[in-house]
Protein backbone atom coordinates (compact mmCIF):
# COMPACT_ATOMS: atom_id res chain seq x y z
CA UNK A 1 0.00 0.00 0.00
CA UNK A 2 0.99 3.97 -0.66
CA UNK A 3 2.35 5.14 3.15
CA UNK A 4 -0.26 7.49 4.75
CA UNK A 5 1.19 10.52 6.44
CA UNK A 6 -0.86 11.99 9.05
CA UNK A 7 -0.57 15.38 9.78
CA UNK A 8 -1.51 18.16 11.97
CA UNK A 9 -3.05 21.56 11.61
CA UNK A 10 -3.05 24.52 13.19
CA UNK A 11 1.15 25.06 12.35
CA UNK A 12 2.37 21.37 13.01
CA UNK A 13 5.80 20.73 13.31
CA UNK A 14 4.47 17.88 10.47
CA UNK A 15 4.41 20.63 7.69
CA UNK A 16 7.87 19.84 7.10
CA UNK A 17 7.12 15.97 6.60
CA UNK A 18 4.90 16.61 3.97
CA UNK A 19 7.57 18.30 2.24
CA UNK A 20 10.16 15.62 2.70
CA UNK A 21 7.52 13.08 1.02
CA UNK A 22 7.21 15.40 -1.85
CA UNK A 23 10.75 16.15 -2.01
CA UNK A 24 11.25 12.06 -2.07
CA UNK A 25 8.92 11.54 -5.08
CA UNK A 26 7.47 8.63 -4.31
CA UNK A 27 4.04 7.70 -4.24
CA UNK A 28 2.10 8.55 -0.42
CA UNK A 29 -1.09 9.74 0.82
CA UNK A 30 -2.04 12.32 3.51
CA UNK A 31 -4.56 12.47 6.16
CA UNK A 32 -5.22 15.63 7.86
CA UNK A 33 -5.94 16.52 11.22
CA UNK A 34 -7.53 19.53 12.95
CA UNK A 35 -5.20 19.07 16.47
CA UNK A 36 -7.83 21.48 18.23
CA UNK A 37 -10.43 19.22 17.78
CA UNK A 38 -9.75 16.29 16.49
CA UNK A 39 -6.87 14.79 18.31
CA UNK A 40 -7.83 14.73 22.10
CA UNK A 41 -10.27 12.19 22.22
CA UNK A 42 -10.56 8.05 22.94
CA UNK A 43 -10.65 7.59 19.26
CA UNK A 44 -7.46 9.29 17.97
CA UNK A 45 -5.41 7.21 20.49
CA UNK A 46 -6.06 4.32 18.99
CA UNK A 47 -3.52 5.73 16.14
CA UNK A 48 -1.43 7.55 18.73
CA UNK A 49 -1.72 6.93 22.47
CA UNK A 50 -0.73 10.22 23.09
CA UNK A 51 -2.79 11.55 21.31
CA UNK A 52 0.10 13.60 18.99
CA UNK A 53 0.61 14.59 15.00
CA UNK A 54 2.87 13.28 13.07
CA UNK A 55 1.66 9.38 12.42
CA UNK A 56 3.04 7.65 9.54
CA UNK A 57 1.03 4.22 8.23
CA UNK A 58 3.69 2.70 6.86
CA UNK A 59 3.44 0.86 3.38
CA UNK A 60 3.27 -2.35 5.37
CA UNK A 61 0.55 -0.91 7.39
CA UNK A 62 1.62 0.01 10.79
CA UNK A 63 1.65 3.02 12.62
CA UNK A 64 5.13 5.05 13.10
CA UNK A 65 5.18 7.54 15.51
CA UNK A 66 7.96 10.59 16.47
CA UNK A 67 9.47 12.10 14.12
CA UNK A 68 12.89 10.81 13.97
CA UNK A 69 11.62 7.57 13.47
CA UNK A 70 9.29 8.96 10.45
CA UNK A 71 12.43 10.21 9.21
CA UNK A 72 14.74 7.28 9.72
CA UNK A 73 12.12 5.43 8.15
CA UNK A 74 12.10 8.08 5.00
CA UNK A 75 15.86 7.58 5.06
CA UNK A 76 15.24 3.97 3.88
CA UNK A 77 12.73 4.35 1.29
CA UNK A 78 14.36 7.53 -0.16
CA UNK A 79 16.85 5.32 -2.41
CA UNK A 80 17.53 8.06 -4.69
CA UNK A 81 18.48 10.24 -2.12
CA UNK A 82 16.45 13.05 -2.97
CA UNK A 83 15.81 14.49 0.69
CA UNK A 84 18.70 12.36 2.62
CA UNK A 85 22.42 11.19 2.42
CA UNK A 86 23.99 7.80 1.95
CA UNK A 87 23.29 6.42 6.01
CA UNK A 88 27.03 5.87 5.77
CA UNK A 89 28.31 9.80 4.68
CA UNK A 90 28.96 12.58 7.66
CA UNK A 91 26.68 14.59 5.89
CA UNK A 92 23.94 11.80 6.94
CA UNK A 93 25.45 12.01 10.49
CA UNK A 94 25.01 15.66 10.63
CA UNK A 95 21.66 15.82 9.44
CA UNK A 96 20.72 13.61 12.17
CA UNK A 97 22.63 16.04 14.56
CA UNK A 98 20.83 18.88 13.73
CA UNK A 99 17.44 17.40 13.03
CA UNK A 100 17.49 15.90 16.79
CA UNK A 101 18.79 19.21 18.09
CA UNK A 102 15.02 20.56 17.05
CA UNK A 103 13.44 18.16 17.79
CA UNK A 104 14.61 17.70 21.43
CA UNK A 105 14.86 20.80 23.01
CA UNK A 106 14.35 23.23 20.80
CA UNK A 107 10.65 21.98 20.01
CA UNK A 108 10.25 20.85 23.63
CA UNK A 109 10.69 24.96 24.68
CA UNK A 110 7.45 25.93 23.25
CA UNK A 111 5.74 23.89 25.59
CA UNK A 112 5.02 26.29 28.26
CA UNK A 113 3.75 28.64 25.33
CA UNK A 114 1.40 25.54 24.00
CA UNK A 115 0.16 25.32 27.06
CA UNK A 116 -0.62 28.92 27.71
CA UNK A 117 -2.61 29.04 23.95
CA UNK A 118 -4.22 25.72 24.87
CA UNK A 119 -6.05 26.85 28.25
CA UNK A 120 -9.33 28.71 27.50
CA UNK A 121 -10.24 30.03 30.97
CA UNK A 122 -7.59 29.64 33.05
CA UNK A 123 -6.06 31.19 36.04
CA UNK A 124 -4.46 34.55 34.28
CA UNK A 125 -1.76 34.66 36.55
CA UNK A 126 -1.02 30.98 35.48
CA UNK A 127 -0.92 31.83 31.64
CA UNK A 128 1.27 34.72 32.45
CA UNK A 129 3.98 33.21 34.38
CA UNK A 130 4.03 30.20 31.51
CA UNK A 131 4.37 32.43 29.15
CA UNK A 132 7.11 34.41 30.70
CA UNK A 133 9.15 31.18 30.92
CA UNK A 134 8.00 29.77 27.52
CA UNK A 135 9.29 32.81 26.26
CA UNK A 136 12.65 32.52 28.38
CA UNK A 137 13.38 29.29 27.13
CA UNK A 138 12.37 29.96 23.45
CA UNK A 139 15.37 32.80 23.66
CA UNK A 140 17.52 30.88 25.17
CA UNK A 141 17.04 27.55 22.35
CA UNK A 142 16.81 30.17 19.42
CA UNK A 143 20.56 31.62 20.45
CA UNK A 144 21.96 28.01 20.31
CA UNK A 145 20.35 27.31 16.69
CA UNK A 146 21.26 30.44 15.38
CA UNK A 147 24.68 29.80 16.51
CA UNK A 148 24.26 26.49 14.80
CA UNK A 149 23.25 28.19 11.18
CA UNK A 150 25.11 28.62 8.12
CA UNK A 151 25.41 31.58 6.75
CA UNK A 152 24.17 30.58 3.18
CA UNK A 153 22.88 27.51 1.35
CA UNK A 154 20.41 24.93 3.41
CA UNK A 155 20.86 23.23 6.77
CA UNK A 156 23.51 20.68 5.01
CA UNK A 157 24.92 22.32 2.12
CA UNK A 158 22.51 22.88 -0.73
CA UNK A 159 19.99 20.71 -1.09
CA UNK A 160 16.23 20.28 0.96
CA UNK A 161 17.29 17.16 3.42
CA UNK A 162 15.41 15.80 6.67
CA UNK A 163 17.35 18.84 8.40
CA UNK A 164 15.72 21.43 6.62
CA UNK A 165 12.28 19.64 6.59
CA UNK A 166 12.69 19.11 10.54
CA UNK A 167 13.68 23.01 11.22
CA UNK A 168 10.82 24.55 9.01
CA UNK A 169 7.80 23.25 10.71
CA UNK A 170 8.84 24.94 14.09
CA UNK A 171 11.13 27.64 12.85
CA UNK A 172 7.42 29.41 12.66
CA UNK A 173 6.28 28.62 15.87
CA UNK A 174 7.85 31.71 17.83
CA UNK A 175 6.51 33.97 15.46
CA UNK A 176 2.97 32.13 16.22
CA UNK A 177 3.35 32.53 19.57
CA UNK A 178 4.89 36.44 19.07
CA UNK A 179 7.71 34.55 21.19
CA UNK A 180 10.97 36.12 19.35
CA UNK A 181 11.62 39.34 17.05
CA UNK A 182 13.65 37.99 13.81
CA UNK A 183 15.66 40.35 13.72
CA UNK A 184 17.61 38.84 16.48
CA UNK A 185 18.02 36.25 14.73
CA UNK A 186 19.49 37.04 10.49
CA UNK A 187 20.83 33.59 10.22
CA UNK A 188 17.36 31.82 11.29
CA UNK A 189 14.97 34.42 8.98
CA UNK A 190 17.34 34.13 6.37
CA UNK A 191 17.31 30.23 6.59
CA UNK A 192 13.65 29.62 7.02
CA UNK A 193 13.08 32.12 3.20
CA UNK A 194 15.86 29.76 1.93
CA UNK A 195 13.79 26.57 3.19
CA UNK A 196 10.69 28.01 2.38
CA UNK A 197 11.42 28.67 -1.52
CA UNK A 198 11.91 25.30 -2.04
CA UNK A 199 9.05 23.48 -4.32
CA UNK A 200 8.63 20.63 -2.22
CA UNK A 201 8.14 23.42 0.87
CA UNK A 202 5.40 25.78 -1.10
CA UNK A 203 3.51 22.80 -1.58
CA UNK A 204 3.30 21.34 1.90
CA UNK A 205 2.42 25.17 3.00
CA UNK A 206 -0.14 24.99 0.80
CA UNK A 207 -1.46 22.07 1.77
CA UNK A 208 -1.56 22.88 5.33
CA UNK A 209 -3.50 25.79 4.73
CA UNK A 210 -6.15 23.60 2.67
CA UNK A 211 -5.49 24.39 -0.84
CA UNK A 212 -5.23 21.78 -3.75
CA UNK A 213 -1.76 22.78 -4.94
CA UNK A 214 0.49 20.95 -7.87
CA UNK A 215 3.17 19.06 -6.53
CA UNK A 216 5.34 17.18 -8.31
CA UNK A 217 2.85 14.14 -8.91
CA UNK A 218 3.80 11.66 -6.04
CA UNK A 219 0.74 13.11 -3.69
CA UNK A 220 -2.74 10.31 -4.19
CA UNK A 221 -5.02 12.37 -2.12
CA UNK A 222 -6.63 12.69 1.51
CA UNK A 223 -7.59 9.76 3.88
CA UNK A 224 -10.05 10.90 5.88
CA UNK A 225 -9.11 10.33 9.64
CA UNK A 226 -11.73 7.89 10.31
CA UNK A 227 -10.86 5.79 7.31
CA UNK A 228 -7.43 5.67 8.94
CA UNK A 229 -8.53 4.63 12.34
CA UNK A 230 -10.85 2.14 11.39
CA UNK A 231 -8.68 0.35 8.61
CA UNK A 232 -4.99 1.38 11.19
CA UNK A 233 -6.44 2.17 14.60
CA UNK A 234 -5.69 -1.11 17.48
N1 LIG B 1 7.87 13.62 20.12
C1 LIG B 1 6.89 13.86 19.10
C2 LIG B 1 6.28 15.21 19.36
C3 LIG B 1 5.28 15.61 18.33
C4 LIG B 1 4.56 16.88 18.69
O1 LIG B 1 5.03 17.71 19.49
N2 LIG B 1 3.42 17.04 18.07
C5 LIG B 1 2.58 18.18 18.34
C6 LIG B 1 2.18 18.87 17.06
S1 LIG B 1 3.52 19.51 16.19
C7 LIG B 1 1.30 17.73 18.94
O2 LIG B 1 0.72 16.78 18.47
N3 LIG B 1 0.88 18.41 20.00
C8 LIG B 1 -0.38 18.17 20.59
C9 LIG B 1 -0.31 18.10 22.07
O3 LIG B 1 0.61 17.44 22.58
O4 LIG B 1 -1.17 18.69 22.68
C10 LIG B 1 7.54 13.79 17.73
O5 LIG B 1 8.69 14.14 17.60
O6 LIG B 1 6.88 13.36 16.77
Amino acid sequence: MDPILIYGFPAGSSMGLVAAFEQMALPYRLCRVDMLHDMKNNRYSRINGRQETPVLITDDGHTLTETMAIIRWIERQDVHRRITFDPKSSEADRMYQFAAFVNTGFTAAFSPLWTAYEIQDGDPAYVSSLRKYGRRIVAERHQRLEAMLPESGLCIGDRLTLADTTLIGVARWAEFHDAAEAGDYPKLSALRRRIEAQPAVQFAMAIEAGKSPDGCGAFLGHVPLDEVIDRFGS
